[in-house]
């Protein structure tokens, strides 16, 4: 008898052995009393991550790959935060249209968590898709030794569509570690690289391996999640001589979903592909471009399993976010440059290097403390459209992040865009784009390039929608 997608992920995640996702990691999702109710511990520990070694990291619930957090749109999701670093956190939800209290910047939306602190998130996904939550404090290496995790949205149940359509669900976490042959880290940021294109690492995991072997269902749909949750790089994902649909970019899906060919994200951004998979026994090979060369980065592999569908269906189609469509006729449009700034050190009050290299529209982000929160760069007025028009001034890339809101993708001058729905847009050097958004989130939320030794020396602020 054939079982549904849920009993498959439930296998895949319960089965040590791994009965379907046996080759893969087990990124597991966890338990769950029929509530959306998690638990994560912030903790040093121990990895494998190069097999025979061991990588002195920091994870959720002491693990890498962190727990898949699955919750449902328009549904209640609880989220006990426990920190057992040495260092104080927050935790922030990554392209969640949240409320400001629970967007997890430390003192622009709340006190830190310091060491030995619990706090509680609660908020009500009200969009569905893959979304992504990390620190937000001292992110180079927190972020960059393991506290990386996703968090899936799946659709609230409709007569059109339902996330079983699909016969498995399959998150592919990318994140490339700072790593020595013994699995101790190299640096994680050199300021030099933290002038250009940000340090990148040496070791590339997918759900914490290298090149994996991943197994899926046969003869079905499968809905493939990639995320990058790499502090650094850009990916530019392919599947080598085999189609697959785009479903959607940074959680939001395009309508129809256009053939997949490839497509490059940048530091935090994820996309969603439907495949059709081979017969049991063929594979799939996912491949990452880096310059004009391909090379392959995993494998999907199919085999005979239960949840296979039983017969060809059509291609599963998840309806579109609630999003407030930019009312373009009255909109007001904020110019932003960003650029680089060259190696200006001022110091901290310990005699420190402070680097700042970049600035946005002139200025550098300050940083900020308990008594000073520096000015934000924009007010906005609640429910009024506004298009930024960004310009990117520097002969790097930069994947743009906006905290609280979606934006649209409106048009670039570099490529043909078909505007499209996102939270973070990669902006190629010398690339100017328009976007535009209903600023319909009051709180001050931070807006910053994913890179995150870019943000960390300037190309960070915040705008206030009030
Ligand atoms: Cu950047």
């Amino acid at each position: 008898m054939p079982i549904n997608r849920r009993q498959f992920l439930r296998r895949g995640a319960l089965s040590s052995a791994g009965l379907y996702l046996s080759a893969c990691a087990p990124i597991s999702t966890l338990s769950q009393t029929g509530k959306y109710d998690y638990t994560l511990t912030l903790e040093a520990a121990p990895f494998e991550l190069i097999p025979g070694t061991q990588t002195p990291g920091l994870g959720f619930n002491g693990q890498y790959p962190s727990p898949v957090l699955r919750a449902k749109q328009g549904q209640p999701i609880t989220i006990t935060v426990i920190n057992k670093l040495d260092q104080p956190t927050t935790i922030h939800w990554h392209g969640i249209r949240i409320d400001i209290a629970m967007d997890g910047v430390p003192f622009l939306s709340q006190k830190p968590i310091m060491p030995g602190e619990t706090f509680v998130y609660r908020f009500t996904p009200p969009d569905a898709g893959t979304f992504w939550y990390h620190p937000h404090v001292n992110s180079v290496e927190q972020l960059g030794k393991g506290l990386v995790g996703l968090l899936i949205v799946e659709e609230a149940d409709s007569d059109q569509f339902s996330a079983d359509q699909f016969a498995a669900d399959i998150p592919l976490m990318i994140k490339n570690w700072h790593l020595n042959d013994d699995g101790s880290f190299r640096p994680l940021s050199i300021p030099r690289y933290a002038a250009r294109m940000g340090t990148p690492g040496n070791y590339e995991t997918i759900n914490g391996q290298h090149k994996p072997i991943i197994e899926v269902p046969e003869n079905s749909w499968v809905r493939l999640r990639f995320a990058n949750v790499d502090n650094t790089l850009v990916y530019k994902i392919r599947l080598k001589d085999y189609d697959a649909r785009l479903l959607s970019i940074d959680a939001n899906p395009l309508q129809p979903a256009p053939e997949f060919k490839q497509h490059a994200i940048g530091a935090g951004m994820r996309f969603d592909l439907a495949v059709r998979t081979p017969a049991a026994g063929e594979t799939v090979t996912v491949q990452n471009g880096k310059g004009k060369l391909f090379f392959d980065f995993c494998t999907l592999k199919s085999i005979a399993s239960p949840a296979s569908q039983d017969h060809q269906q059509p291609l599963p189609t998840p309806p579109l976010n609630p999003l407030s469509e930019p009312d373009m006729a009255n909109a007001e449009t904020l110019k932003f440059t960003f650029e680089w700034e060259g190696a200006i050190t001022p110091a901290d009050d310990q005699g420190k290097a402070k680097h700042k290299f970049w600035t946005i529209n002139r200025r550098a982000w300050e940083g900020m403390s308990k008594d000073s929160i520096p000015a934000p760069l924009a007010n906005l007025e609640f429910s009024k459209t506004y298009v930024f028009d960004l310009k990117n001034n520097t002969p790097h890339h930069h994947p743009i992040h906006i905290h609280g809101i979606m934006f649209k993708v409106l048009k670039s001058t570099k490529k043909n865009i078909e505007p499209f729905f996102t939270d973070t847009v990669l902006m190629e050097k010398n690339e100017r784009v328009k976007i535009a958004f209903v600023a319909d989130n009051p709180g001050r939320w931070m807006y910053h390039c994913h890179v995150i030794e870019h943000m960390k020396t300037g190309l960070m602020g915040y705008i206030e929608i009030s």
